[in-house]
């Protein structure tokens, strides 16, 4: 079974009450029930947070490694300002995908640039929750895809080991 985890940043778990007519009117709770939900039809496993402290979304993302096949993050305020989430992100070399409610493109120009998108493999800004929910089956696919990949591209005897110790 496929192992995402989900991370939300900063301020995010106002959600529902922060400045609804950018960020809506879904609270965090909700919206997470939505993920859960999409990730069981999925067969996938995700683990979902919330912090608003950097040191905190740096150390889940390099547990990460230990268990898990890809990120979805929402980096909020530390988009703008963060190269430790950055660094981690390309420290623990999982696809991950960077997700923002709001189209961060359309807004003040000091949101206009992502520190994570340069070691995401995609950026999903503007969509609102269905952005987490694209992100979630996009990342599927992807992983689906580069498992496939690396099976058909393992050497024979190789293939021939792994099926070997399949019980
Ligand atoms: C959320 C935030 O909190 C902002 O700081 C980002 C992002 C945008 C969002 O749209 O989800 O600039």
């Amino acid at each position: 079974m496929l192992r995402i985890r989900v991370l939300h940043g900063p301020n995010l778990n106002l959600l529902g009450t922060r400045e609804q007519s950018i960020y809506g009117t879904l609270s965090l709770d909700v919206l997470d029930s939505a993920i859960t939900k999409l990730a069981e039809e999925l067969a996938v496993k995700v683990d979902l947070r919330q912090s608003n402290s950097e040191g905190e979304l740096v150390t889940w993302i390099q547990e990460a490694r230990k268990g898990y096949d890809g990120i979805i993050i929402n980096p909020a305020a530390y988009t703008h300002t963060s190269i430790a989430i950055r660094d981690a992100i390309a420290a623990v070399g999982l696809p991950t995908v960077e997700v923002h409610l709001s189209n961060i493109h359309q807004r003040e120009e000091f949101r206009h640039r992502s520190y994570i998108v340069g070691v995401a493999i995609g950026q999903i800004s503007g969509l609102g929750p269905m952005g987490y929910l694209l992100a979630l089956r996009g990342l599927h696919d992807h992983l689906i895809a580069s498992r496939r990949q690396k099976k058909t591209s393992a050497p024979a005897t190789s293939q021939r080991a792994a099926k070997g110790s399949r019980k």
